[in-house]
């Protein structure tokens, strides 16, 4: 299906339902047709948002199916595996069949992603009002919650690291170029064509031998703790766990549960990002050098999702956010990496184009910190750019023409969601 630009809000939300009804296999959405026939962790996670207020049964099939895959550690993977359709790195890579931990009725990756699900989780419970639905899924989210805690504090400050570009859900992010190169030149010479496009030659290389390291090592705790290369703070994926652990806490009382330890935690991850990724702005720190990695990319606004962020860093961030560096510069918001940076490029995925997931993620701040004027900028450039380019992975900043695979699930959700936005404001 090819998304067409459509001339009105109705024509536009009919086309993101189709999108979706189409990639929904009956028990979950994979992202996009052809290039990833699974589930995705975060992908789950938006497409649930999008689609709370359309279809909330599908939203809490959607995020239950993805906990299926939840290992016994608490980890949530980044990919379950439901069918056997071919994808590089698939269940023979991650080998989780040979992992006490993993579940023994569903393949999963070894890795995980960006928590946002207790985010999904609360999203789709204040738009339905469902307590079941909070009680059935409270359990898995303090455990993923608490895994994060108990053994991705590589750092020991109090913030979660990423052990594999992939867990940023952000992969050729160029904030991850540094520690990247830091590795070993690893030449496998085997490849997914159609990522070709996407990474060079070296950096998947690269991806795959990381994943392969931490496989062998029986993805132990004692092993990313005191041998694994790559660990990385990333304002993005802690600033997701931050706001979802005031979800958790708001939902505490639903399901029953003390809502003080979520408090707890939020407040001990907002000192973390203050005292160890801020100097003027929120950058990755790769904690095995010890070194802030000095570029500024669309992760650096993830902490903006903390409504208890102070105003300092508040008014800091939407400065730079609005200015030249990003989105005052391109047209349409938010390029993924700072226009002046060597490293930006206005085709390459997450390296400058803009994605519908991070614009709704920075949507979300400016609503949480009452920004509205920035949150309609948000909003209607981002409804721009799927009215012309279609459901696109991601687009040109520049331009808005669109980029990477078509028909993708999250860029049709949110569209949902934006959607329903404008229709409310
Ligand atoms: C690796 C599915 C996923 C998204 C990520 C995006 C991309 C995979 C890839 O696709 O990652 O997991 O093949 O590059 O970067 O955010 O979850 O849509």
């Amino acid at each position: 299906m090819e998304g067409r630009p459509a001339v009105d809000d109705a024509a536009l939300g009919r086309e993101a339902l189709a999108v979706l009804e189409a990639n929904w296999t009956g028990s979950s959405t994979i992202p996009a047709p052809g290039l990833y026939p699974h589930q995705w962790s975060w992908d789950s996670a938006f497409v649930a948002i999008g689609l709370a207020r359309h279809l909330p049964d599908r939203s809490r099939t959607e995020l239950l199916s993805l906990l299926d895959g939840q290992w016994a550690t608490g980890m949530l993977p980044h990919i379950v595996f439901h069918t056997p359709e071919a994808y590089f790195p698939g269940p023979a890579v991650w080998r989780s069949q040979d992992i006490e931990a993993a579940p023994s009725n569903v393949l999963t990756s070894g890795l995980t992603a960006p928590p946002l699900h207790a985010l999904a989780v609360w999203w789709v419970w204040k738009h339905t009002g469902d307590d079941t639905f909070v009680r059935q899924a409270f359990g898995a989210l303090r455990a993923q919650h608490d895994y994060l805690a108990r053994e991705r504090d590589l750092g020991g400050g109090g913030l979660a690291a990423i052990v594999h570009p992939w867990e940023s859900g952000m992969d050729d992010s160029p904030a991850w170029d540094e520690p990247l190169s830091a590795l070993p030149e690893i030449r496998y010479g085997y490849r997914n064509v159609e990522l070709d496009e996407r990474h060079p030659d070296s950096d998947h290389d690269r991806y795959v031998w990381l994943a392969l390291r931490y496989r062998n090592a029986g993805y132990r705790a004692e092993y990313l703790r005191d041998d694994h290369p790559f660990a990385v703070e990333d304002p993005m994926f802690n600033g997701i766990w931050l706001a979802s652990c005031h979800a958790l806490a708001e939902l505490a009382p639903v399901a029953g549960e003390d809502p003080a330890p979520h408090v707890e935690r939020a407040e001990r991850i907002r000192s973390a990002l203050i005292e160890r990724l801020w100097n003027d702005g929120f950058y990755a720190r790769d904690v095995r050098s010890g070194r802030l990695i000095p570029l500024c990319t669309v992760g650096g606004f993830g902490p903006l999702l903390d409504p208890g962020l102070p105003s300092a860093q508040v008014t800091a961030l939407v400065e730079v956010l609005e200015s030249a560096r990003f989105m005052g510069a391109t047209g349409y918001p938010v390029p993924s990496c700072e226009i002046r940076a060597a490293q930006f490029d206005r085709t390459r995925y997450w390296r400058g184009p803009s994605w519908v997931n991070t614009n709704w993620l920075l949507r979300r701040a400016a609503a949480v910190h009452d920004l509205g004027s920035l949150g309609q900028l948000l909003t209607s450039g981002t409804l721009r750019l799927v009215r012309q380019a279609g459901f696109r992975e991601c687009f040109d900043p520049f331009d808005g023409s669109g980029r990477g695979c078509r028909d993708f699930s999250w860029s049709a959700a949110l569209t949902l969601d934006l959607l329903a936005d404008t229709v409310e404001e």
